[in-house]
């Protein structure tokens, strides 16, 4: 069924979220159908009728251990098949090929390349809005921070979506498998704008990717010295903060 299923998964983790997302979904949908389709049923079948007296029962002990022991012991398997999912994903970031520091705040979202120095918050900085690359088949460390609230960086494609808490700085990976252009949501009611926050990942062949960063450093390095105005357009490279 067309309609019942996620979108497409283009990163390394994407099979194992699936996984664990279809598994609860069957489970919690069987339930789900059928206690409500005994709710139903009962309603039906013990409705008041004229001349019947109602029939109190004090319960029946077998089924009630019955119906207390099955669903412990789907959520024992549910939890420890979800435990290994989140050490997979969350337990340990592994060696990345590349860092990007992304800064949330209403209603942005900040790109940040360490440039040619490869360092943070530093004057070569390359700096967009809204507007992230990636090389595909390379893992990447994601640095997360927030300026103002609560946000909550969504990958929705890659199955990626962490909290951005103001002061602290939250690391994530990942790995895309698949280029393209794909959404970067708010996944945060973060304020009035918060639906209109949204920004765009672009996954790219590693070359095509080193040279959309050549061409951010060559950009910045014009406009400091002064020679071209800042680049401007859909890359938006401005000039880096102050110190
Ligand atoms: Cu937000």
């Amino acid at each position: 069924m067309r309609w019942l299923q996620l979108p497409e998964g283009v990163s390394t983790i994407s099979p194992t979220i699936d996984q664990m997302f279809y598994i609860i979904l069957v489970v919690t949908g069987v339930a789900f159908i059928l206690t409500e389709a005994v709710l139903i049923w009962f309603a039906f079948r013990y409705r008041g009728r004229p001349g019947v007296r109602a029939h109190y029962t004090h319960g029946n002990g077998r089924l009630e251990v019955i119906w207390t022991v099955v669903p412990a012991v789907m959520l024992v398997f549910l939890a420890f098949a979800s435990r290994t999912a989140w050490n997979k994903i969350k337990g340990s970031i592994p060696p990345t090929d590349q860092t990007v520091v992304v800064t949330a705040s209403q209603f942005n979202w900040e790109i940040r390349y360490g440039g040619a120095d490869g360092e943070f918050d530093t004057a070569d900085d390359i700096i967009t809005s809204n507007d992230m690359r990636l090389p595909v088949n390379s893992k990447t460390r994601i640095r997360l921070r927030s300026k103002d609230v609560l946000h909550s960086f969504f990958l929705p494609y890659h199955r990626l979506k962490q909290d951005a808490v103001p002061g602290v700085t939250i690391d994530v990976w990942l790995e895309p498998n698949k280029t393209g252009t794909y959404e970067i949501a708010c996944a945060e009611l973060c304020g009035f704008g918060h639906y209109s926050m949204r920004g765009q990942l672009t996954v790219m062949e590693p070359g095509e990717y080193r040279q959309w960063i050549e061409e951010q450093e060559a950009a910045l390095q014009a406009a400091t010295a002064g020679e071209t105005p800042a680049a401007t357009g859909e890359s938006g490279a401005a000039t880096p903060p102050p110190a």
